[in-house]
């Protein structure tokens, strides 16, 4: 019969639509005012009686059925859309999750905090002082003079004159002693400077507490330099120690624990003598190479490396008289050691770098390698 040849075409393709606007065309094909069904309505006028009657019932179960189709196709498709849905939505808790791209400290960061634990491990605090003081602090506590030409070896950055109230970081005016002066030349500590090394924080420590003391200082530090052993920024440490009876002794046995802590345990070091106006006697440190040992040949050729055996470390000595007078301490109760070198060629020397400048270049290539 017709209408079942039809009922059979329109579920088939009721069946196989795959969307929702293909759903709508079918009805509208089969249902609509002008579809398929209302047009074997249409055409019952022409029939008669029983005829017409039996055709209109079998009619409206086609348009019963059709519609069912219809519907039953529509609410898989929801369902379907809705399987579809939860599966993408799933949450596995057992799979990995997606890691964050992260960054790590900076080189001389890493260094700074290991120096600062192995010092910490002997009782030194780390302390920390301004990164911009005062002449007094960086040179003429240290017994280094207005105009003496020692000072020459810093090439030390001065501050210019201003007529600003001088004021911490935090805004804070700075404390009294310091003057809330309206320049950056103070009457007793004068100009201001970019601290061309950490041992101004020497006479401050001893101004902030009596003896005993044991503190390492490190901070940035600014000359007028650069080439590839020299940056214009780079970090210093400073270690100072102060108590009754303090001898050379006491900052050999210091330096050797270092150098064995963070260089290796087979490491030493050696004290040259040298000359430093806060100092006395003073010293330059050395550390024995690690490639040759300390003996300056391998296999009978001079080492490549140190050329000699040893690698300069820092500088070091007892700390002078005028400077624990400086900080109001009597040289006649108590003597102390100071000792102070370049966390950066350190690093070099550890890690065999040839260029300073690659520390602060931002270069990601040469940070993420450690
Ligand atoms: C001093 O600065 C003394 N204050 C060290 C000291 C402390 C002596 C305590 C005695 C007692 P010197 O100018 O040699 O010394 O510098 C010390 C170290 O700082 C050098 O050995 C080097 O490692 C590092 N250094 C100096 N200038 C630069 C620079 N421009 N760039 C990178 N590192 C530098």
């Amino acid at each position: 019969m017709k209408s079942n040849n039809i009922l059979q075409e329109a579920k088939q393709a009721i069946e196989q639509a795959q969307s929702q606007s293909v759903l709508e065309e079918l009805r509208v094909k089969y249902l609509g005012r002008k579809g398929i069904v209302a047009e074997f309505f249409a055409q019952l006028t022409k029939l008669k009686g029983d005829e017409r009657a039996r055709q209109g019932q079998e009619l409206n179960a086609l348009k019963h059925e059709i519609t069912r189709a219809l519907e039953q196709r529509e609410n898989a498709m929801q369902t379907l859309a809705l399987e579809k849905l939860a599966e993408a939505e799933a949450l596995d808790v057992t799979l990995p999750g997606a890691r964050l791209p992260y960054g790590h400290l900076h080189i001389t960061t890493q260094a700074i905090e290991e120096i600062s634990r192995i010092f910490a491990q002997l009782g030194f605090q780390r302390m920390r002082y301004p990164e911009i003081d005062w002449d007094y602090y960086a040179f003429e506590s240290l017994n280094m003079p207005k105009g003496h030409p020692a000072r020459d070896e810093w090439e030390t950055f001065f501050i210019a004159g201003s007529q600003q109230t001088l004021t911490r970081p935090n805004g804070h005016p700075l404390p009294e002693r310091e003057g809330r002066v309206r320049a950056a030349e103070h009457p007793k500590l004068g100009r201001m400077v970019l601290t061309p090394h950490t041992s101004n924080g020497q006479v401050r420590e001893m101004e902030r507490r009596r003896p005993p003391i044991r503190m390492i200082n490190i901070a940035k530090c600014y000359r007028r330099q650069s080439d590839v052993t020299h940056a214009p920024m780079f970090h210093q440490f400073e270690g100072l120690l102060i108590d009754r009876n303090v001898s050379v002794t006491h900052l050999k046995g210091t330096l050797d624990y270092f150098a064995r802590a963070y260089y290796g345990k087979d490491r030493r070091t050696r004290l040259r003598p040298f000359h430093f106006r806060f100092t006395e006697p003073s010293f330059e440190i050395d550390i024995s190479c690690g490639i040759c040992g300390g003996t300056g040949e391998i296999h009978g050729e001079r080492c490549k490396v140190c050329k000699s055996g040893w690698h300069e470390l820092g500088g070091a000595g007892m700390v002078h008289p005028n400077v624990l007078k400086a900080g109001g301490i009597d040289p006649k109760e108590y003597s102390g050691f100071a000792c102070g070198w370049g966390i950066e060629r350190m690093l070099m020397m550890k890690l065999k770098l040839s260029d300073i400048r690659a520390f602060y270049i931002a270069d990601l290539n040469f940070l993420e390698q450690f």
